[in-house]
Order: structure tokens, then C-alpha cells, then sequence
């Protein structure tokens, strides 16, 4: 269907909800056999992908870490085949591929280099069932709900994302095992009803010229899939940050014309509201999305290790609305193609 835009990536954001649900399901279907791979006695977990799939293991990396007691590393799908030595170490080791299409060349050779190297197991996240990712797979995890046809990841990298939690989530101690999914796509629509209007507004106002994402953790993926977000559909330009690393340099470029939106934590609240802060005093805009406390504020009450998605739904609708605020196509971004494949050679 079309929606009323004409723009099917403002129907892809605004349905992601139904594909939350679905990553959860598909998660706990295959909850018995993510336990039996025994994350913890493994030397190490690596989570791979390109793009924003990789933004989205730079997230799954540090939610898994937290909770699966074993060091989880996130690198690009390529770092695999250019930097073999930077990346593996000798011992049993579990790889997490992920990937929208399934057919991204990086992250299918970063696969089959893995397994010809008997270095461990491969669980496969994607949206595609029958792509040639999926059939490497020793678990794999299809959310078939969050396919899209327009090119930027959203719906697709929303869904992934409650995927990867709800791993971590049931490899981790006490579990919640779905129990959350009902509050969780609640949350979601609550949000995008909510400030739908504030994104808008933010999005459209040419007097903002330059945008910086902060977030730390398992935020620091989600602020550069922000980031990454804004660039390819409305050509802003725009940087991700790790809160503090902010004050080291980059806050130089603070002036009027700047937005820094702040993906803020409940543990971190006060120290990381005080970068925020800082901006405004230089003349500096800004925006605050959190649990509590912060502009846009979920109010969810969920644990924070499965409630990050909800940062994303206003992110994604900040970078559609600023994209047709400046007469970009948002469904088909400048010099993109919606998977990257190559000839790696042998
Ligand atoms: C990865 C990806 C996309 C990006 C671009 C090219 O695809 O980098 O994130 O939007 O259009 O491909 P995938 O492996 O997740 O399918």
C-alpha cells in the first residue's frame, strides 16, 4: 500500500512495531538452542555486519556483553578478511552475522572464512529466511516482518535490534523471555504518536545545519545508525559520539546552527545531561531522548537491556522529514544501492 506520503520508508518506520513483536517470537522459538551453544565458555563472541548492520553489532556486542558472561567484539564484516589478526583470537569463539538482505559480500566471506576455518558456531540475524546468509547459519533468526522495499535501513534495523536484545536477554541471568513484548510495542507506538510532531518540527527548520548524536553503551551503535540515517537520506552533515569523548574536540563545532541529540541512560542521567548542558551554554540546540527525566521520554518502565529500540522510531523520523524538507527522496538515497556486492576475489 502506499501511504499517503508516497514515500514508503514513513510507512516502513511507522509499522515497525508488528516486526518488535516478531523478533521477539522468533527469538524465543529458538531460546532453548541459543542456550544450549553455551555463549560462556567460548573464548570470545564476534558480532558482525556492514553499514548500519554493523552499528547495529557495535549494539549487540555491548547488550551481550553485559549479560552473556564472555568478551563480545563488534567489528565491520570486512575487518574479518582485511584484518584477520586484529580480530580473531585461538579458542572456541561464536560468530554473529547480521544482515538486512543476507546477501551482503562482506558478510557472507566473513561466514565462510569463519567456518572453513572451524573457528565455532554461526547464528545469522536477518530479515530474509531464504537468503544465502541464512542457510550458513547453525541458529537462525528471520524476521520476516521487518523487510523493506526503500533502501535506508529502518523497519529492518528496529527489528534486528529487539532481536539482538532479546538474545542477550536469554543468555543472560534472569531472563525475561519475551514476557516484555506486549509493553515494549506499546512503547513504540506511544513514542512515534507522542513526537512524531517534534521530529517534524526539528527536521524542517533549515536554520539547523549540522547534528551531532551522543550515546554510550549499547547507545553508542544507535547514535551512529542515527547519524548514518540523517547522511544518506538528507545529506545533513553529522557525527555519532560517545557522550563524553564530545567534550575532547568535537564540541568546538558547537555554534547556533548545531542540534546534538542525546541518547541518555538512566545510569549515566545526570553525567551525561551535563555534556548536554555544556552545548547549550555555547549556543548550542539540543535534544534529550530517554527513559525519564529527558524532551522525549519513553516512560516505558521496561529494564533498560530490552528497551533501546525505543530511542530509534524518532531518530528514523527526524532523518525522512529532513530528507523531504530538502527535496531528497528518502526511499532512494543519492549513490546508494540497497546491498553492497562485490567480487572479493578467492
Ligand atoms: C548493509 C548495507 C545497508 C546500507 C546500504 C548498503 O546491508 O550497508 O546497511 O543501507 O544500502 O548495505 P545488509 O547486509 O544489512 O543487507
Amino acid at each position: 500500500m502506499t501511504p499517503p506520503s508516497g514515500y514508503v520508508t514513513l510507512e516502513e518506520i511507522t509499522t515497525q512495531t508488528a516486526a518488535w513483536a516478531e523478533a521477539i517470537d522468533v527469538v524465543m522459538a529458538a531460546a532453548s538452542r541459543l542456550m544450549d551453544l553455551q555463549v560462556a565458555s567460548h573464548r570470545q563472541v564476534l558480532c558482525v555486519g556492514c553499514g548500519s548492520t554493523y552499528y547495529l553489532a557495535l549494539s549487540a556486542a555491548s547488550l551481550l556483553q553485559a549479560r552473556a558472561g564472555t568478551v563480545v567484539r563488534a567489528f565491520p564484516s570486512s575487518e574479518l578478511l582485511l584484518n584477520p589478526g586484529g580480530v580473531y583470537v585461538d579458542g572456541a569463539s561464536i560468530l554473529i552475522a547480521i544482515s538486512r538482505s543476507g546477501t551482503t559480500s562482506e558478510t557472507l566471506r566473513a561466514v565462510a572464512d569463519f567456518k572453513s576455518a572451524r573457528r565455532g558456531r554461526v547464528v545469522v540475524l536477518t530479515n530474509d529466511a531464504d537468503s544465502p546468509l541464512a542457510r550458513q547459519g547453525d541458529i537462525v533468526l528471520a524476521v520476516g516482518k521487518g523487510k523493506e522495499r526503500s533502501v535506508a535501513q529502518t523497519r529492518s534495523f528496529a527489528s534486528l535490534h529487539v532481536a539482538a536484545a532479546a538474545v542477550a536477554d536469554v543468555l543472560g541471568p534472569a531472563p525475561l523471555r519475551g514476557a516484555y513484548r506486549d509493553t515494549l510495542t506499546a512503547g513504540g507506538r506511544n513514542v512515534m504518536d507522542a513526537h512524531h510532531a517534534t521530529a517534524r518540527a526539528l527536521a524542517v527548520d533549515a536554520s539547523i545545519q549540522q547534528v551531532f548524536f551522543l550515546g554510550s553503551g549499547p547507545r553508542h551503535g544507535l547514535a551512529n545508525e542515527a547519524s548514518l540515517k540523517l547522511k544518506e537520506m538528507s545529506q545533513t552533515v553529522s557525527e555519532p559520539f560517545h557522550f563524553f569523548e564530545f567534550r575532547h574536540g568535537p564540541i568546538s563545532m558547537v555554534d547556533p546552527k548545531t542540534l546534538v541529540v542525546g541518547l541518555v541512560s538512566e545510569g549515566g542521567f545526570e553525567r551525561e545531561m551535563a555534556v548536554m548542558d555544556d552545548v547549550r551554554e555555547l549556543g548550542g540546540r539540543t535534544l534529550t531522548i530517554g527513559e525519564n527525566g529527558s524532551d522525549i521520554a519513553f516512560g516505558s518502565g521496561l529494564a533498560a537491556h530490552v528497551r533501546d529500540v525505543l530511542y530509534l522510531p524518532v531518530l528514523q523520523l527526524l532523518a525522512y522529514h529532513r530528507a523531504v524538507s530538502r527535496a531528497r527522496n528518502p526511499d532512494r538515497p543519492r549513490n546508494l544501492a540497497a546491498v553492497v556486492e562485490l567480487d572479493l576475489g578467492t
